[in-house]
């Protein structure tokens, strides 16, 4: 039953169709289905065939766009379901995240924000087109132990080493971590610009932000 669900989710997001991905969403939740489970297996594995079809000219950007749509419909209705577990958990630690300048992407950030939160995390989100100087003064201000940038266009990867620098300028650094994520994203480009870690997804950031707080599960 499960697959079969997942499967329909999976479809309902390469359809385009937010009204069939809000009941799956609704069903998996009244079903018993982990949240988590339902992104990862279902919703999200259609946003990435949408991305891969578009890539290579099967689909145009107005379909893309309502594929997109369709992932939002859903992660409205399993967004606060994950949060409230992370209200009942111990505080890890203070992440201010956003998505780099020029870059309105954020799909992948909102999912890391979510599941950052729903573990314990308090998430700072600035949003999408965020510059070095807003992400350093948000570090400031809430004082804290990390900041993660996502990128998802090569042209925009450039903006996660200059808040990276705009860290180091500051003398944030070593005290803040900066993490960074992103489909173009690679851990050379990590080691690179210095970033103190980077994931592929979001249950491995999760994982890499319990590390750096040295929470982690994963043995020194
Ligand atoms: C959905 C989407 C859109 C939507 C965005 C909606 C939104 N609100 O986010 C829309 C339709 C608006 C869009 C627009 C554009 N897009 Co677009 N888009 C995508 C697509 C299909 C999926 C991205 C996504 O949401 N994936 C699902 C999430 C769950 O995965 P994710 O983002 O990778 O995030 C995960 C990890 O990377 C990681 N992660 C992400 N961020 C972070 C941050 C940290 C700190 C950490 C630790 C981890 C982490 O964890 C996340 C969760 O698991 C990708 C293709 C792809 N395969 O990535 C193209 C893609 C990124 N887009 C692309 C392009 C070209 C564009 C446009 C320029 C198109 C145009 N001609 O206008 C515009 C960009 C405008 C701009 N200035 O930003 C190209 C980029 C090519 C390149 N290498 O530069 C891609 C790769 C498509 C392609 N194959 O050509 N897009």
């Amino acid at each position: 039953m499960p697959d079969q669900l997942f499967e329909a989710m999976r479809q309902s997001v390469i359809d385009g169709a937010p009204d069939t991905a809000t009941e799956l969403a609704q069903q998996a939740l009244a079903s018993g289905v982990d949240p988590l489970e339902a992104v990862n297996q279902g919703f999200a594995a259609g946003i990435t065939f949408a991305g891969e079809q578009f890539g290579c000219g099967q689909i145009y950007l107005p379909d893309l766009l309502a594929s997109a749509e369709a992932m939002k419909a859903a992660m409205s209705i399993l967004e606060p379901e994950m949060l409230k577990q992370g209200s009942q958990r111990e505080a890890l630690g203070k992440v201010v995240l956003g998505t780099a300048k020029g870059d309105i992407h954020d799909i992948g950030k909102n999912l890391v924000a979510t599941i950052l939160a729903a573990s314990g995390f308090q998430i700072f989100d600035l949003g999408t087109s965020v510059t070095p100087e807003q992400f350093v003064a948000k570090a400031k201000e809430v004082d804290a132990d990390i900041v993660g940038v996502s990128a998802l266009l090569t042209t925009t990867m450039a903006g996660q080493k200059a808040v990276i620098e705009a860290l180091d300028r500051n003398g944030l650094r070593p005290r803040v971590k900066a993490i960074i994520g992103g489909a173009a994203v690679t851990s050379k480009w990590a080691a690179e610009i210095g970033a103190d870690g980077y994931s592929r997804n979001a249950i491995d950031a999760l994982e890499l932000a319990k590390n750096l707080m040295g929470k982690g599960t994963a043995l020194a």
